[in-house]
């Protein structure tokens, strides 16, 4: 563990709080850090006192007057430098997000290359924040829209995406010419440090003035000092659904940006038409992959009635052949969940879906002996219900997977539009004119909507987020950029009349 530590310069004790690469004798109270992997303390972090904050947010707002100044393909070309040091530091990078959070060890480096992959299209982004012209409706004069940065992005992210999340967000504010104060979960703040250390290093390197790249762990107070702070434009906060209307709110009250990406309840449709083999993969990955703790995890699926028992049978099977560990062994495919509070809403889940007529054809339960003493390590559960359940209509975040039959494709998008979230989505099926169906303006309400693919592991070259609860921001790729800039309309006259829009006649 030292070994992973020492390898970004991180003390047994150490500051959360930084402008760039001077670290805040922060005096505000410890976190520390429990790996839920052995349960075992890594380190403690001191989080940040108002006084703090307000010292790193008057450092962001000095350095934004300097680095919104920078041509914007200097500012992709820093972010470009932190790619590379990110590739450098994939593997112990990696290794401190599986154990800090408790992921398989693939999927820690997966969360690296995510940000390794934001890096680069923010880089070619760097080069395309483009505006558009239009043709104005007055003789001599020239109409265009440009793309001017914005000033300090607020980035609350969450536990089970400790890295990425920020990732996706800050590089590209960076190159918009937005300068970022990172609050990141306080489940997860050494892989924080590691991010802002090596993020940092590359800034001081390139000359950039410190204030670009903040950090400030704390808890719940942290974040909602960023959400009410009128200095902070946009607000970009990932996780519950309870916290986002918080944040939400917060900043709407004040006509604040906010950029809410938050709960989802994601069903696949398996319908009668599906390639079940392949199917099963997707379902299975989609609801145990990170143990259930993606946003894009696989929640429902929602099986057509003549395969639904030779799916559910596939899925029983499949459930048995699932080594549950250590997720720093890459022969588990299942590891913890982040701590006790998630188990005990986990077996709270298991017992409310009993409680309303849910039938477990897989039983959860909490995992006890050699390797599990963490108390972290729970049976991925499977569970036939019925849509309406109260438990069903909720975010758990955990492996339990609910079994939903339908007869018709129109029931079955009906089924999975019937939540409050919409995040992600899909269909398994061989069959156009279902496929169509769920992706046309009648189908899936969600923001994500796929095709032969699970509802989890999105690419971030498309834009990520969803409708509904799930807060209706779009982050990482496509246009998302848009967010991190205020757009101005220009005309310029180059005559020596003043026409007037709309063909209004004011003479003096
Ligand atoms: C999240 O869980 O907050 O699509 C993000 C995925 C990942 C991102 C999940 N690329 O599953």
């Amino acid at each position: 563990m030292q070994k992973i530590l020492t390898g970004f310069n991180i003390q047994a004790v150490n500051s959360g709080v930084s402008t760039g690469t001077t670290w805040l004798p922060a005096a505000g109270e410890p976190i520390v850090s429990s790996s839920p992997v052995d349960g075992k303390d890594i380190a403690t972090v001191t989080s940040a006192t108002r006084a703090d904050y307000d010292a790193v947010v008057q450092k962001a707002a000095e350095a934004f007057g300097a680095w919104r100044q920078w041509p914007a393909p200097r500012r992709g070309e820093v972010v470009r430098q932190i790619g590379e040091a990110l590739r450098t530091h994939k593997e112990a990078l990696g290794r401190l997000v599986s154990y800090e959070m408790g992921k398989s060890l693939q999927e820690g480096y997966g969360e690296v290359q995510e940000m390794i992959d934001i890096c680069d299209f923010a880089v070619g982004l760097s080069r395309q924040l483009h505006g558009l012209t239009m043709h104005s409706e007055r003789p001599g004069h020239r109409m265009y829209e440009q793309w001017h940065p914005l000033g300090i992005a607020g980035i609350i992210s969450a536990f089970n995406f400790p890295v990425a999340v920020w990732s996706w967000n800050s590089m590209l504010a960076w190159v918009c010419g937005d300068v970022c104060i990172w609050k990141p979960s306080e489940k997860t703040p050494l892989t924080a440090l590691a991010c802002q250390h090596i993020a940092a290093t590359v800034f001081a390197a390139n000359g950039v003035p410190e204030g670009v790249c903040c950090l400030v762990t704390g808890g719940r107070e942290v974040g909602e000092w960023l959400a009410a702070d009128t200095r902070i434009p946009l607000v970009s906060a990932t996780g519950s659904t309870r916290m986002g209307k918080a944040v939400g709110a917060a900043v709407g009250a004040r006509l604040g940006r906010a950029l809410l990406e938050l709960g989802g309840n994601n069903a696949i449709i398996i319908s009668k038409d599906a390639d079940l083999d392949m199917s099963l993969i997707g379902c299975v990955f989609g609801a145990v992959g990170t143990a259930g703790q993606r946003c894009t995890s696989t929640r429902r699926l929602i099986i057509h009635e003549s395969v639904y028992e030779t799916f559910k049978t596939k899925l029983v099977n499949a459930y048995k052949q699932l080594r549950i560990g250590d997720p720093l062994d890459e022969q588990h495919h299942v590891g913890p969940l982040i701590d006790r509070q998630a188990v005990d809403m986990y077996l709270q889940a298991i017992e409310k879906c009993k409680a309303e007529g849910g039938k477990f054809v897989v039983e959860g339960g909490v995992l006890e002996g050699k390797g599990y003493e963490s108390g972290c390590y729970v049976k991925p559960a499977i569970a036939e219900v019925e849509n309406g359940f109260s438990i069903v209509q909720h975010e758990t975040f955990a492996p339990i997977l609910y079994l939903i039959k339908y007869s018709h494709i129109e029931e079955a998008i009906a089924l999975q539009n019937g939540v409050p979230q919409g995040l992600s989505s899909a269909i398994m099926t061989l069959n156009l004119r279902e496929a169509e169906q769920f992706l046309s303006q009648a189908g899936s309400d969600c923001g994500i909507a796929n095709v032969n693919i699970g509802t989890s592991g999105a690419e971030i070259g498309g834009a990520f987020g969803g409708e509904k609860e799930t807060g209706g921001g779009r982050e990482s790729g496509s246009d998302a950029w848009k967010a991190y800039m205020r757009r101005q309309t220009n005309t310029i006259n180059y005559t020596d009349k003043l026409p007037l829009a709309q063909g209004i006649k004011f003479d003096l």
